[in-house]
């Protein structure tokens, strides 16, 4: 089991999509992330696992070596392919069944930021703990999530950032929300933060992954 969970981080790390991708060439003709996380999941590996243990493995390790110049932008957008490949089937294990939505959660990537995939990670989770989510997409300027708050009063908002740069977009939505809308929780994520940037800037919560995530707003909900 465990070796289906490791041949699929190397598919996200390698950005093999599928097994009729001829990307990358070593690896031509072999499964790919599409194939491997059906296999996953058929085995019986609880997605939790799935995620955990293989794809957000594989992304992390194409991060490093992309830290490392060892790898490229055009290899991190194949490393994001198959990631989204996986996730088509991952998805409906985290839709949520109930008839009753514990809350409304808005969720986006903050202006100028566009990268989404943790983003969508959290959307996924939030969804399969009950959560009715409304997710506004990458690039998101201030007053879409003012918009979104008005379309959706009492909901909690998310925002994403992973550049340096957009951590300061991130500040002014904050500010834009709680000197317009005080009363709306907002939870804060993505790998460049720490609880105390989100503390200075003002969000309610900071969570490093989305487990925590849900944990920390089902908790205030209730
Ligand atoms: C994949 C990737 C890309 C892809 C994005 C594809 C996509 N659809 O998202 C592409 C190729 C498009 C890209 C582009 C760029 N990227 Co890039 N990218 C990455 C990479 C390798 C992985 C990010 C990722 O998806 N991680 C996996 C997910 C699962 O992790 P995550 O996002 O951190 O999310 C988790 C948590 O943070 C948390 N979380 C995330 N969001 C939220 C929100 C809430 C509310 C909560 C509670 C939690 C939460 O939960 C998630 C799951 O655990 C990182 C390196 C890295 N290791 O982080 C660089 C990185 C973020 N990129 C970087 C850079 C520089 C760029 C570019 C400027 C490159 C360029 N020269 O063009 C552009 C910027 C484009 C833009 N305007 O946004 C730098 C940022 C450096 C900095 N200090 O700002 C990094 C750190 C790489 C590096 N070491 O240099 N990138």
């Amino acid at each position: 089991m465990s070796d289906i969970l490791e041949q699929l981080a190397v598919c996200i790390e390698r950005g093999k999509v599928n097994a009729s991708s001829p990307y990358p060439p070593d690896l031509r003709g072999q499964d790919g992330a599409d194939e491997l996380t059906q296999q996953a999941l058929a085995a019986g590996t609880p997605p939790s696992e799935v995620l955990s243990k293989a794809l957000i493995v594989g992304m992390s390790r194409v991060g490093q070596k992309f830290s490392e110049n060892k790898v490229f932008v055009p290899d991190l957008l194949m490393a994001a392919k198959a990631m989204s490949a996986a996730m088509e089937h991952l998805k409906p294990h985290f839709e949520s069944g109930e008839a009753k939505h514990v809350g409304t959660f808005l969720i986006g990537t903050v202006e100028g930021d566009l990268h989404d995939i943790g983003k969508n990670l959290v959307a996924m989770v939030m969804e399969g703990g009950g959560w009715k989510v409304v997710d506004l997409g990458v690039d998101v300027p201030a007053e879409r999530f003012l918009e979104a708050i008005d379309e959706h009063p009492g909901s909690v908002v998310g925002l994403s950032a992973l550049l340096t740069t957009t951590m300061a977009n991130m500040e002014k939505t904050v500010h834009r929300i709680k000197e317009t809308k005080p009363d709306t929780f907002v939870i804060v994520g993505g790998a460049p933060l720490t609880n105390d940037f989100a503390e200075k800037i003002g969000a309610d919560a900071y969570a490093p992954d989305p487990q925590n995530a849900l944990n920390k707003l089902t908790q205030i909900v209730n």
